[in-house]
């Protein structure tokens, strides 16, 4: 018989699992249910309700447990060997919060099989929606929570953040200021992940330490329920909350609703879950502090692990807990893949193949010129006012400001990052954009570190069945050791590595300081900062 570990993941579009082998070090099963496809009465679009207000971002929570039910009959389905199962644990989209009511543990403990989990949580819920990371309508609480927490930099050094839109303790606030009845009647606030996790182990569970720090409200250095954040943020919130633990912590044996309905091991251990982040800083095996990813998506991202706490003053990047114990930085760049986008629109270029051989065709530096590609506003650094800003660069120099986007978009990164004091030992390059070996040779010299690129699917779901494969060999006395957990599933594509150019690297280091004083210039233009 195999030893198999289920990990699920609750994002914001899918509800996703990944069973794994580690004994085989193989991925055995992988799954992915959308929210919009197989649950449309819930009327999400990209797994969101609609909202007239754009700044709301809410979706059912009853959803995410309808998809639970239907990922396992659909797992059962496959045939995969449920009775296998010795561990599950699970990660979820940060922030998102649910409401519960004095109902809802009685309604865990007694999950009936021969209902559906939607009816087994009826009236549990204090809110019927939860306000999830993208919701940006809470300026006005982070502002206040701020400024009662001593201003960015002590929000940042106590909680692991400044106080972010769509971190949880500004959601909070802001249920608790324009719905107070409803907030009375709230006994348990949960994240996504917690949510989730309590429906598996039949119990209100823990935050973890990795999604707690997502919240502006746990004290990142010790990993307790700040008082004073919790002050800041609403009345009598402590006796709302769960205890904080490790991921992968045990919570007790599956709920039996899982063993009956599905088949699943009566002696699986259902264990704590983590956010999508955590999750996949373990999924790509960043286990060592200096591994370092990027991810070029939608937005660009840039995590990595790092052992000694140490905080942006700045109040731009995060620092949340990693899974594998010290902690992981988070930068989000939300011009990402959309402003290049938009340059590739803007001079009519025909694919990201024709982008990259003009990339291809400039030297490091182009000769000084700097784009600022802000086609939105940006998160890092915090631009509120949109716009592209040129310095020495002609509008109509076509691959002249096809490399000077992706330059300014790693010089970003690298000015950033600054405040980590982490010199990447390797940077691991996931994400669409990373198939296109020009604009990676600009990370390399940029970062002046080799880039290796790296494709994993479902990374998040992947990075829950390790963590979950670690929380059982830690309660059977194990003591497991993370990079030998890891190893093997998740490794870089083969001679992908690509290594600094010297004169390059040299290029940038001046170039950095030019970048750093056009940013200067261009808040000065639109009169923030
Ligand atoms: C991280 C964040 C997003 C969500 C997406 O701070 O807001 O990455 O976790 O699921």
């Amino acid at each position: 018989m195999a030893k198999l570990f289920l990990g699920l993941d609750s994002s914001t579009q899918s509800l996703s699992a990944v069973v794994i082998d580690p004994g085989a070090r193989q991925v055995v099963y992988e799954k992915s249910l959308n929210f919009d496809q197989v649950l449309p009465h819930y009327k999400t679009r990209n797994g969101v309700l609609p909202n007239r207000d754009p700044l709301v971002k809410h979706s059912p929570p009853l959803m995410w447990a309808e998809a639970l039910d239907l990922l396992f009959a659909a797992m059962k389905k496959d045939g995969v060997p449920l009775g296998e199962i010795l561990a599950v644990s699970g990660c979820g989209q940060q922030h998102g919060s649910v409401y519960l009511n004095d109902r809802a543990a009685d309604a865990l403990a007694n999950l009936d099989p021969q209902k559906s989990l939607v009816e087994n949580l009826h009236g549990v819920f204090a809110r019927k929606t939860s306000p999830i990371w993208m919701d940006s309508s809470t300026a006005a609480e982070c502002a206040e929570i701020r400024k009662k927490l001593g201003g960015i930099k002590y929000t940042a050094s106590r909680t692991g953040s400044d106080a972010f839109e769509r971190f949880t303790g500004p959601q909070i606030r802001k249920f608790c200021k324009t719905e107070p009845k409803a907030y009375a009647r709230t006994t348990g606030i949960a994240l996504v992940s917690s949510f989730m996790a309590s429906l598996l182990a039949g119990k209100i569970a823990p935050i973890d330490f990795g999604d707690g720090a997502g919240m502006n409200m746990m004290d990142i250095r010790h990993k307790v329920w700040d008082t004073d954040a919790l002050k800041a943020t609403a009345p009598n919130l402590k006796g709302k909350l769960p205890p904080l633990a490790a991921s992968g912590q045990v919570i007790g044996p599956v709920s039996a609703y899982f063993v009956n309905k599905y088949g699943l091991n009566p002696e699986a251990l259902a264990t704590v879950w983590t956010g999508d982040n955590p999750a996949s800083v373990i999924g790509l095996g960043l286990i060592k502090p200096g591994q370092t990813a990027i991810s070029l998506g939608t937005s660009d991202t840039f995590f990595g692990t790092m052992q000694k706490c140490l905080t942006d003053e700045n109040g731009e990047g995060h620092v949340f807990g990693s899974p594998a114990g010290d902690y992981m930085t988070l930068i989000c760049f939300k011009n990402g893949s959309l402003a290049r986008e938009k340059i590739r629109e803007l001079y009519g270029i025909r694919d990201w193949k024709e982008f990259g051989k003009l990339v291809g065709s400039t030297q490091p530096g182009g000769n000084g010129g700097i784009l600022l590609p802000w086609f939105e506003a940006e998160i890092v650094p915090r631009v509120n006012q949109p716009g592209i800003h040129r310095f020495d660069l002609d509008e109509k120099d076509v691959a002249g400001n096809c490399r000077a986007i992706f330059e300014a978009q790693m010089l970003s990164m690298r000015l950033h990052s600054q405040w980590m004091n982490v010199s990447p030992e390797k940077i691991l390059a996931t994400g669409g954009a990373s198939n296109d070996a020009a604009l990676l040779q600009i990370m390399a010299d940029v970062m002046n570190c080799r880039v290796l690129r790296i494709e994993v699917s479902k990374s998040a779901a992947l990075g829950a069945a390790l963590i979950a494969a670690h929380g059982w060999l830690t309660a059977a006395g194990k003591n497991p050791k993370w990079d030998k957990l890891v190893a093997g599933f998740s490794q870089p594509i083969p001679n992908s590595e690509i290594r600094p150019d010297k004169r390059a690297a040299r290029i940038y280091d001046k170039l950095l300081e030019k970048y750093a004083a056009c940013e200067i210039e261009a808040f000065g233009w639109q009169g923030s900062k």
